[in-house]
């Protein structure tokens, strides 16, 4: 039985973590566009309230509407993000006046609820998809601080240090695991159903893809040579101008980078972020590897070779805890390759929860047997389409958002999202 109380705390660690982001900054810059491809910041705020009085207030709760104008200005899939702020949007007191008072409600409803009384209630699944929810927007709003201009506004001790120094590969034998999950209480449809894949014998990188290593890359010229690119990503490279991973500046014979308003040199050992897909299928071809598939990264972070079963998480089936994994906005940088050795896979894999999202060369599709719940607009509409898959979350995603089968997606030339990637090769005689 799924503890309310548990509920209750997430949903408000949840709701402190989107007022920190809100609170940062004034009421002009919550209703500024800062990049025609993210929302202004007062959208998400008066999104997250309207999904969950949708979802909590109205479906499960069986509520009154605490408002029923505002559907359509707060729908995703009505108005694209470029054109948010020209919209008659909740101003930011309105909006937070609005996102209290459903938070008020679904509260109560939680109180009153029976937690087996549906399916979408069972469990507590419809409060956790609204906790991944607002979590998932959250992270989209650190995003957008790292793109708006100006001095610093957000705070947090750096990362811990690299621990032990970590290097090479690992080898995954070739064999059939468990992947996607039927028993993860707030795994979302496309991480279902559990599912038997074989995966041939690879060996995939122990860490991810340092700044160090892909300033390797830039100056052994990798972005003027279009062999290392696929055809599409040369293409795009060429005219998106791509020279080095975004927010990154020349710095006399290195690199520098600006993050959310501070800029320092490059730290060589921290996880490269902001690349795109075909920034990290470049650099991969370069090092004479390639991308892992989904499958492989999924193996090599939950397949546990002393009992044959998959587990939750690359260090076992707890929670994520601090020691395991750089999560939930608690550092603003990806943590060093070595920092989290207390979160590495039984076979030896470091860092696939936290500090960046890995793309992986797959793309976005149901796995066999999907069954869409509970609307089309979460996974099913995206299957198909122009998306590669992400994996393992970055230190922007929280923990309840992210777990050894969370599955993200986006499209391959975006590099806002905390985005960095970790190669693999086969290893096809072994
Ligand atoms: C799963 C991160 C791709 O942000 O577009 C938020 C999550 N879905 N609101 C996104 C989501 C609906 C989604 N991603
Ligand atoms: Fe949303």
């Amino acid at each position: 039985m799924t503890d309310k109380n548990k509920v209750a705390a997430e949903l408000e660690r949840a709701r402190r973590r989107t007022v920190l982001l809100t609170e940062a900054v004034d009421d002009a810059d919550l209703v500024r566009q800062h990049s025609p491809i993210m929302s202004p910041l007062v959208w998400d705020l008066a999104h997250v309230g309207n999904q969950e009085e949708l979802w909590l207030v109205r479906d499960v709760g069986g509520r009154e509407p605490v408002r029923r104008d505002i559907d359509e200005l707060y729908d995703a899939f009505k108005h694209s993000r470029r054109d948010r702020t020209a919209l008659p949007l909740l101003s930011p007191q309105e909006a937070r006046k609005y996102v209290g008072q459903v938070r008020d409600k679904a509260m109560d409803v939680l109180d009153r609820v029976r937690l087996d009384g549906s399916r979408l209630a069972a469990d507590g699944f419809a409060f956790g998809m609204i906790v991944q929810h607002e979590q998932q927007h959250d992270e989209t709003m650190l995003a957008t601080h790292q793109l708006r201009l100006g001095a610093p506004v957000l705070e947090a001790p750096a990362p811990p240090r690299a621990i032990n120094k970590i290097t090479g590969e690992v080898l995954v034998p070739a064999g059939s695991f468990t992947m996607g999950t039927d028993t993860e209480p707030w795994a979302l449809d496309n991480e279902r159903p559990a599912h038997a894949v074989h995966v041939d014998a690879f060996y995939i990188d122990a860490a991810p893809t340092t700044n160090g290593e892909y300033a390797q890359f830039i100056a052994a010229g990798g972005y003027d040579e279009p062999r290392w690119w696929s055809e599409r990503g040369w293409a795009h490279r060429q005219e998106a101008g791509l020279t080095a991973p975004q927010h990154w500046q020349r710095d006399g014979d290195g690199w520098a980078y600006t993050q959310f308003g501070r800029t320092q040199r490059i730290i060589d050992d921290e996880p490269v972020v902001h690349v795109c897909f075909f920034e990290a299928q470049a650099y991969a071809t370069w090092a004479g590897k390639r991308l892992p598939t989904e499958p492989e990264w999924e193996k090599a972070a939950r397949f546990d070779p002393a009992t044959g079963r998959s587990r939750r998480y690359p260090w076992g089936d707890e929670p994520p805890e601090t020691r395991h994994a750089n999560l939930g906005q608690r550092h603003l940088a990806p943590a060093p390759v070595g920092a989290y050795p207390d979160g590495a896979s039984p076979l030896g894999v470091h860092q696939l929860i936290g500090d960046v999202w890995e793309w992986v060369d797959s793309d976005f599709y149901g796995y066999p047997g999907f069954s869409m719940f509970p609307y089309e607009e979460y996974s099913q509409v995206f299957f198909g389409g122009d998306y590669k898959i992400l994996r393992g979350g970055s230190f922007g995603t929280d923990a309840a958002a992210v777990r050894g089968t969370f599955r993200n997606w986006d499209h391959p030339i975006r590099r806002q999202i905390f985005s960095g990637f970790r190669c693999a090769r086969d290893a096809a005689d072994v």
